[in-house]
Parts: C-alpha cells; structure tokens; sequence
C-alpha cells in the first residue's frame, strides 16, 4: 500500500472521498514543517501506475533480466531475421518486432546543441571549504559538506562530430546535485564574453557557424563571415584575443580554468550581499597546445581531450579544480576599480582582487552511457540555489531565457529534468504535470496552490526553511530604453592588458593565429578592418599580423590605454604536477631493455603514463627478455606525448638504411627508422622535453635539432634520461626553447 500522505493524515479526510469531512488546512504559506517528498514523483522505473515498483534493479527500465526482449518485456527468440513468407519470400508487414526495432533505431537521434554541442562529461564530487559561508549560505559551500557534481567540457562552434582539439573556446559547465536543489554553473575557460548583450547571441553565432550555402567550414573561427563580426563589433576584442592566444587550444580539459564569466550576487545568512566572479583553478596548472600540434591532432586523433579525460579517470588520475571566487562590495554602481561588474567583455585582473578559494572539485568517474548522461545534460544559468543570485548583465539576462527555452527542442519537450542525468538529488514537489515524456505518476486531485483537496500540500516554505528568496536589490527609476551604458564603451584597454601581459612565445603564438586566420579569410575589407582592430590594442601586434598579411598596418583610431600588466593572465612559468603525463619511450627492440623497463616503472611511479612505442605490435626483443609494445611507429604521432625518449639506436652500418619508399623520403639517422626521426623533429619543434640514450644523439642529428639546444635530455643510460626529463614536464613545455626567459 502506498504511503500515506501526513499532510492527509494531519487534516483528516479529504472532500469529495467517501466519508470526508472539511479538512483543516493549515495556512500553506506557514506549515507545521517541511513535508516528505511524495512517493508518486518518481520515475516509471521505480513505480508503476499501480504505485508498485516495478522491475528489479537500478536500471529497471533497461537490461533488466537476461533475455532479450520487446520494449513492452515479451521474450524474444530470434533478432536477425524478418519474418518473410519463406525463407526467399516477403517481408511480412506483421513483423511486429521489425517494425519496431527498426522505428525505435530511426528516432535514436535528438538535435544537438545549438552551440556547444561537441563535449565530454564526468561525475565528480565538489568539497566545500567552509571559506564562503560569512558570505554564501549556500549549504554546499559550507565545510566537509561532499555535494555530487556532473561537469560537461564543450567546444562551441563545431557539430557533434568535430575534433576536440580546434581554436575555440571551451565550455565548462557543473551541475551541483545540492541538497538544496541543483545549481548550474554554466562557465567558459575564458573569462570574458564576445558580446555585452544577449541580443547579440544570434547574431555572432551564426557568423562564426559554417557558411550556410556550402555548410563549411566545421568548427573554425578562420573564415570571412566570423572576423566579419568580430570586427564590426569591436566588444568582441577581448574575447577574440583570448581565443586567438594559447587558451584556445588546451592541451586537455584538466589543464584549462573555467569562469563564470558574469558577476552574481552572494547572500549570506544574514542577508548580507556581496558580488562575485566564479574561478575554477586546475591543480595541473593551465596549459595549451600549439598550434601545429592541435592541427596534426584533429585528423592523428579527433577525440584528443575526451579521450584524455576518460582514460586519466579510468587510472585513477582524477582530475581536480579548486572552485574560487574574487568578491566585490555590492554596492549601487556594482563596478570595482573603475570596471563595471556587469559588463562580460570585462574582467577583473587577480592582481586587483585575489581569487580566494572556496571548495575542491574532484572528477571521479566516467560516464556510462554518453547519450543518457553527456547528451541529455541540460544545464541552465537560472538553476540557482538560496545564497547565489544573478545580477543585471543584460548577457546573463538572455541566458536565464534561452537555456529552458532550447532543451524544449533539443530534448523534445518540457519534462527533461525527469530524465535521470537531469533529476535532483533532493525531494522534488512541483505543480507541474503532463507534457511530452511525462514519466512521473503524479496522484492528487490538486497541482495548485493552495488548494484544499490535497490537504494544502504542496506548502510554500519561507527563508527560515530554504526558500528561495531573490535579494530585494533596488532597481533605479529609468525609461525604457535600448541603450548600454557608457562605461560599456571601451572596448581596448582590457585587450591591450591582455596583450601586455604575455610572455614573448604567447605574443608570437598570438600573431601566428591571428595570421592564420585571417589569411583563411577572402574579403580584404575584413581582413583590413581587422587589422584597424589590432592596431587599436597594440601596434606591434598590428604591424606583426599586417606583416604576415601582407598588408599595410594602419594606425589607431583610438587613443593607447595604458593599463598595468597582469601577470595572472600569463600561462607561461610555474611548476605543476605532472600527474597523467604521457611519456612515449621510442625503441626499435635493440640495446638494452632493462633500460627502458627502468624508464618506465620511473615514470609510473612519479604518476606519468609512459607508453613504450616500437616497430611493430606485440613486443620487441629476444623471447626471454620480451617487451610489450603500446604503440608502434605506424600508430605513434608525437603530438600524443608529452615527452619522448629514446633508446636503442644501433651503431651505423653500410647496410642499415635501408627500407621501403617512405624511409627513404626522410631524413635518415644511420641504423635508425626514419619515423623515429619524424617524432624527434616534431617533438622538438613543439617544445617538448625529449632525450635519450644509447645512441639518441645521433638522431637529434639526423632531426636537425641544433647541439646544445634546449631541453634535450641526454643520458649514459635511461634513468639518467629519465631524470633530467622529469625535471622539464613541471613546466609543460621548454620555453627557453620559444626564446622565453
Ligand atoms: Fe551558452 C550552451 C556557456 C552565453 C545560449 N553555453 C552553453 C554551454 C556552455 C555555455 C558551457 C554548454 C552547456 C552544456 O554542456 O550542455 N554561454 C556560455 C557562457 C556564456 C554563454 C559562459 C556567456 C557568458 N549562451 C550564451 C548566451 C545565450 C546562450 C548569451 C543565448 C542568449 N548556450 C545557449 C544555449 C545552449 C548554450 C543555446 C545550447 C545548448 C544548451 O544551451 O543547453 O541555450
């Protein structure tokens, strides 16, 4: 028997049932306390139209029992064959398990995103600090208090289908499963937005989106119709350098820091209110790609950063952030240090305000099924908690819209939050009922409020009993008009900070991306008109760009800020954990193994993931001293490593060199295979740490790579290698070798 409800039970019984009387109902605004969750607000795979639960297990409405079956739980014997008239004769239209395989495999797609719909997930756990809480009430924040996390890494302009590893930003988006309902942090990995205005969205969507006659080309930003925009629409600046500087290319979603980009109202339990901005913090520290290497990577492997994500999860390498936030005085002119809070072309340098931690992100474990989870994930910035309040950006204010607005279509109607990716992970007693893929059983006669006929229930909590309250901000008397403020005007000091503030290899990956791109495009008036953009943030990086154009550089049309650097904004020193590392250990099975065997369990036990790479599959060397082999050179690109090593070279010979048409097209170290040359040069030209042993120097030779050059890890045998090597990944690349200090 179902339970029964206690709000029923307090009043009595209900009119209009059999034997009732008028129920006392209390006021609903003021109940007695806070009412258990209705059993009748779960899902058909724990209870039935008959209130029984129904299948076994926790995935009842799939695979449960060992037989196959129909979707309606009839057993079936046979998958392969429709039933025809005779083994050669007709199909029967009769086929009623045909019919609906075959129906269910046609709708097995939904649309994907609009924007963002390229991404990989994980589950996690968020640790609160306790550090917020004498501004935040949020009972997640409070310390030792362990809230589960579902996060989705996103690129934004490609479909689906498209490499991971394109210049584009990157979404970072957390469900916080909290005990007081899900809050959303929708987030970028850069801090800053194209547009101040929602209104716009549209609009710089569908110019950085394939060109819509020919649909090419997929996820890039290098094409006429988006620096058309961009330039046209000079807030798009900021945002725009930051895509075009390393932080478009991350090396992984571990390596990237994550933004809340909008400024949002804190409240505290005593009802005190301070402005914030969300930082999230890799504890591997913040590294990228370069260029090439991306490129190379979109076609050696497209699933570069999913892949990365789900393997460092699957050994254990959980990738961690520390949540943060910079806190601002909430006072009238919601701005700080002459920055307007509201406006998300802007940040707010850490050098002005410290970015003070607030709780620990670990991602622990990996999807299940990527359609259930990955895909059917809807985030939405107006999933809010009490103690965490959205401000008046007009940007967040279109968000608060669209993002219901668009799993409408995407998830085919309004009941996604049913869906178990989607379902809170505390009670849930809404009024709201039917729709498309309704697969709650609500029961009562009353989803209205207050009402009499279900006992008043559901009740209205007030602020002593987790209600959420908005925070009773005064809005200042105005016309309606379709303006923006003055103070959202300059659209080039924070570019140029940006600019000033990097290392000489990130200014020179700047201008090669900005070369590149707008070489892709055909217009030279965007091309130009670009170029009157660069010119207004720094004149060296118009005249580099212009250079590689081809073109004259014009001057500024604007006067030159003259902002302080910001040290923060650079990726470029430090030292980090070299957790999930990989180390490729190239060898052709001569010289000695126990070398490499020594290099590997080294590189293990400093947390790297090393990867031995040889000739062919299976193993290298005799039968008694046999090693396995991850990756052969036919497999292996040096874009998949973060370092290489390299042993086993054997002595020159008059014979050695030998080989079949594309050994002979490369460059050739006596003895050694040419495509062990081919990962050397690369990894050098990348910046990567690499040496070896046992002969290694005279493929550094044959690679071209100067003598003494820098970060070349040279050894008398492997550990010796290895130890020098290991002293360079803290820093992710060899700087020194860009020309950095
Ligand atoms: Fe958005 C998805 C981040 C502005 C409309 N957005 C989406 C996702 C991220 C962001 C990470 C992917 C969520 C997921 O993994 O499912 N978006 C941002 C940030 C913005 C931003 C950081 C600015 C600060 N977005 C923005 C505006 C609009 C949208 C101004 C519309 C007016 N965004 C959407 C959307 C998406 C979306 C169309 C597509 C899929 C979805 O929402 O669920 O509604």
């Amino acid at each position: 028997m179902a339970e029964q409800n206690p709000a029923h039970a307090a009043g009595g019984p209900v009119p209009g049932r059999p034997g009732s009387v008028a129920p006392q109902v209390p006021e609903p605004s003021e109940p007695g306390g806070p009412l258990p969750p209705k059993p009748d607000q779960e899902g058909p795979e724990t209870v039935g139209p008959t209130g029984q639960p129904t299948g076994s297990g926790q995935d009842r409405r799939a695979q449960g029992g060992p037989w196959l079956t129909t979707a309606q739980g009839t057993r079936l014997y046979d998958t392969d064959h429709s039933l025809k008239a005779g083994p050669r004769g007709p199909v029967l239209l009769q086929d009623h398990h045909l019919r609906e395989k075959v129906m269910h495999f046609d709708h097995e797609r939904i649309p994907e995103r609009v924007v963002h719909a390229r991404g990989a997930g994980a589950h996690g756990v968020f640790l609160g600090y306790g550090t917020a809480t004498e501004i935040c009430k949020a009972g997640f924040l409070a310390k030792d208090v362990e809230t589960p996390v579902f996060v989705r890494f996103s690129t934004v302009l490609g479909s689906r289908g498209s490499a991971d590893t394109v210049r584009d930003t990157r979404g970072f988006a957390t469900k916080f499963y909290t005990d007081e309902g899900t809050f959303d942090l929708v987030g970028n990995n850069i801090p800053v937005f194209f547009i101040q205005d929602a209104v716009k969205f549209p609009d710089v969507i569908h110019a950085g989106k394939p060109h819509p006659d020919r649909e090419i080309p997929q996820a890039q930003s290098a094409h006429d119709t988006f620096w058309d925009f961009v330039s046209l629409h000079t807030e798009a600046a900021h945002h725009t350098l930051w895509n075009m500087s390393d932080r478009g290319i991350p090396r992984s979603y571990r390596m990237m820091e994550g933004f809340g980009v909008h400024t949002f109202r804190m409240v505290s339990a005593s009802g005190g209110t301070a402005l914030v901005k969300f930082h999230w913090k890799p504890k591997l520290g913040v590294h990228s790609l370069v260029w090439e290497e991306a490129q190379l990577l979109g076609g050696v492997d497209p699933d570069f950063h999913r892949r990365d994500l789900f393997d460092v999860i699957e050994a254990g390498a959980f990738p961690q952030w520390e949540l943060g936030v910079q806190v601002f005085p909430d006072t009238p002119e919601q701005a700080f240090e002459g920055i307007d809070l509201l406006d998300s072309t802007k940040l707010v340098p850490e050098e002005l305000s410290p970015v003070q931690p607030i709780g620990l992100l670990t991602l622990t474990a990996n999807t299940k099924n990527f359609f259930a989870e990955t895909e059917q994930v809807a985030f939405h910035v107006g999933h809010l908690v009490p103690g965490i309040d959205v401000t008046d950006d007009p940007l967040l204010a279109g968000r608060l819209f669209s993002y219901l607005d668009t799993q409408i279509t995407r998830l085919g109607g309004p009941n996604f939050a049913q869906l178990p990716i989607n379902r809170p992970h505390t009670a849930v007693n809404d009024m709201l009922r039917d729709g498309m893929h309704q697969t709650a059983v609500h029961t009562g006669v009353a989803p209205y409020h207050p009402n009499s006929l279900d006992g008043g229930c559901p009740f209205l909590a007030g602020a002593q009993t987790g209600a959420y309250v908005e925070t009773p901000v005064a809005v200042p008397a105005a016309s309606k008009v379709r303006e923006a403020p003055l103070s959202y005007a300059d659209h080039f000091t924070q570019p140029r900070q940006f600019w000033l503030s990097m290392s000489e290899p990130e200014r020179e990956h700047i201008v090669a991306a900005y070369t590149f791109e707008l070489g892709k495009c055909y217009e030279q008036t965007v091309k130009e008109r670009q170029l009157g953009v660069l010119a207004n943030i720094d004149p060296v990086l118009c005249a580099r760009v212009a250079e590689g154009l081809g073109l004259p550089a014009p001057e500024a049309a604007v006067p030159l800020a003259d902002p302080e650097p910001s040290p923060a904004l650079s990726q470029v020193g430090g030292a980090w954990p070299v957790d999930g590392r990989t180390v490729g250990i190239v060898t052709d099975g001569t010289g000695d193994l126990s070398q490499v065997r020594a290099v590997r369990d080294a590189a293990v036990a400093a947390g790297m993931l090393p990867l031995v790479i040889g000739p062919s599959g299976g193993t290298v060397g005799s039968d008694g001293d046999a090693l396995a082999v991850q990756r052969t050179f036919a497999t292996a690109r040096s874009v998949e490593y973060d370092a290489l090593l390299f042993a086993g070279v054997p002595a020159p010979a008059a014979d050695a060199a030998g080989g079949g048409d594309a050994k002979a097209a490369l460059p050739q170290a006596d003895g050694a295979d040419p495509r062990m040359v081919l990962l050397l040069g690369e990894a050098y030209r990348h910046g990567k740490a690499l040496g070896g042993w046992d002969g290694a120097v005279r493929l550094l030779e044959a690679a071209g790579v100067p003598a003494g050059a820098e970060g070349i890890a040279l050894g008398s045998d492997g550990t010796e290698a290895f130890d020098r090597l290991a002293r360079m990944l803290p820093g992710h690349r060899v700087w020194r070798r860009f020309g950095a200090d």
